[in-house]
This record gives structure tokens, C-alpha cells and sequence, in this order.
């Protein structure tokens, strides 16, 4: 049953819909130079050993990406967000691996889709992809003190030597990255090996003779190459470890076109993009 009053709210609705509709194709961002333009990105964004790095050690680490007031901003969204996540579906994941997860981060504003639009990343994404590449998710990790560890691997499938790479990475820092609370672990130069780590070395207690730890500063964003073997390692402090963890895909990646499942209803024209609306 209709409701007093609720036809002229439903006009008005209806009008501001229809304008915000024009404000956003008058925005439109329509292929990647303009993206490039519209977040700022110029051929001096990835320097050139910052390339060098990507092609043959596979990652960057790049300190400072988020400024105190961004990285305040993000770690009470990352709380209210887990928190409200959880109310609704229950701590199954964190009660079974002891490690907090939240999805779905890329569509909750502006805040977030500054991160992965942030034109450090997305030069390295197409420095690593080319020029036709999607965004695939953007999640926050916590693993409790105590919990964390996992086994080497890769965010992509295997790939033979000529063939393209599917996958960047990227992990956004909202504590510091520390040996003792679980920095990431990475094997420089494995994005070139093809395939999966040996069996022996996805195991979570496994070591890799070439594995380093990326200890570094909170707002720090740590890019690479999602064919790089990698892994989260234990949470031996008494405080969070909180990520933010993004992936952006190339066409060879499975399912490529069919993500996102939803166009979310609102993002900045550069998350549009990056979406593939
Ligand atoms: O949080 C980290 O350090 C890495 C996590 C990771 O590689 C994963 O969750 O697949």
C-alpha cells in the first residue's frame, strides 16, 4: 500500500538519480590514459629500478603510501567493518584458522578506492599486465597473536615461461610488518619459475633457503607479482597484524570477465574503471 507522502519522495528520488546518473558519465573515465591521467600517474611514477625490481625480483616495497590521518581512517573502517562482517555471518573463519577476515572492502568508499587506485600500484599493475587488466578484490587479514603461518604459494595458476603473467598483488600495511608479529614472507625472483612451490615447500612449517621477510613500516604498500611464492608467517606478538590485500587480474586469469559479480552503486570514477563498468 502506498503511503502518504511517499510519491513526491519517490519523484524526488527519481530526479536526483537522473542527475547524479549524468554527473557520473560526465566523469567517465574510458580507457587507461585517462585513468592514468585522472589518478596521476606520468612515466616517472615506477622509477626504473623500481621496474627492474618487478621484473626480476618480483616485488617492491614502498613505504609511506599511506599517510597517519589515511592509515587512522582505514584501521577504524577495517574494525567497524570486521565487526559488522562478522555480527552477520558468525567468527567461523577466525575460529578455525585464528585469523580475522573481511571481504569485500572495494566496495565501501572512497577511502578504500583510493588505495586501489593509488598510482604507485596501478603503474605497477600495468608495467606487470599490460594494458587491459581488472580489479579483483580488495580484503583485510588479521591473524591473531599466535596464528598466521602459512605455506608457500602463488595467487595464480601455473604459467609456462612465454606465456603472460595473471595476477598482481598488493599488501597494504596497517600495523608494521615486524619478524616478530608475522611479516610476509617472499622468494625473490620465484614469479619467474612457472609453476607452484614444490609440494614439501607449501608446507606451513617449510623454509625456502632464498625466503626473506618484508619488515617494514605501517602505511606501506608491498607489490608484486601474483606468481611470486609468498606467504603470511606467525603472529608472535601480543597485537594485530592488520592488511589490507588486493589483487587486480589479467584476461588469461580464470573467470576474468566475470568479475566483479555486481557493479556496486557507488564508486569514484577510477574504481569504476578498474572494475570494467
Ligand atoms: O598477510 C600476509 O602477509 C600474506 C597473506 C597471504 O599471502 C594470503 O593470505 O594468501
Amino acid at each position: 500500500m502506498a503511503l502518504p507522502g511517499a510519491r513526491p519522495a519517490c519523484i524526488f528520488n527519481g530526479v536526483a538519480y537522473f542527475y547524479r546518473l549524468i554527473a557520473m558519465q560526465a566523469q567517465k573515465i574510458s580507457n587507461l590514459e585517462q585513468l592514468f591521467e585522472a589518478v596521476g600517474i606520468t612515466e616517472n611514477t615506477l622509477s626504473r629500478a623500481e621496474k627492474e625490481a618487478l621484473d626480476k625480483q618480483g616485488y617492491l616495497i614502498v613505504p609511506g603510501l599511506l599517510d597517519h590521518q589515511w592509515l587512522e581512517q582505514l584501521r577504524a573502517a577495517f574494525e567497524r567493518l570486521l565487526e559488522e562482517h562478522e555480527k552477520a555471518n558468525g567468527n567461523h573463519s577466525r575460529q578455525a584458522t585464528g585469523t580475522r577476515h573481511v571481504d569485500g572492502l572495494g566496495y565501501q568508499g572512497e577511502l578504500f578506492e583510493r588505495v586501489y587506485t593509488h598510482p604507485k600500484l596501478l603503474a605497477a599493475v600495468r608495467h606487470i599486465l599490460g594494458d587491459e587488466f581488472r580489479f579483483g578484490g580488495l580484503h583485510g587479514r588479521d591473524p591473531l597473536p599466535g596464528f598466521g603461518q602459512q605455506g608457500l604459494h602463488g595467487d595464480a595458476v601455473p604459467r609456462y615461461p612465454h606465456e603472460p603473467f595473471q595476477v598482481v598483488t598488493s599488501l597494504w600495511a596497517l600495523d608494521d610488518f615486524t619478524l616478530k608479529n608475522g611479516a610476509t614472507r617472499l622468494v625473490p625472483g620465484s614469479h619467474l619459475e612457472g609453476g607452484l612451490p614444490p609440494k614439501d615447500l607449501r608446507q606451513p612449517g617449510s623454509q625456502h633457503p632464498k625466503q626473506i621477510f618484508a619488515s617494514t613500516p605501517a602505511g606501506s604498500a608491498i607489490i608484486f607479482n601474483g606468481h611470486l611464492w609468498h606467504s603470511g608467517t606467525q603472529n608472535n606478538s601480543k597485537a594485530p597484524r592488520r592488511a589490507l590485500q588486493c589483487i587486480y587480474l589479467a584476461p588469461t586469469f580464470p573467470n576474468f570477465s566475470a568479475i566483479p559479480a555486481t557493479m556496486p552503486e557507488v564508486v569514484t570514477p577510477a574504481a569504476r574503471y578498474v572494475m570494467g563498468g
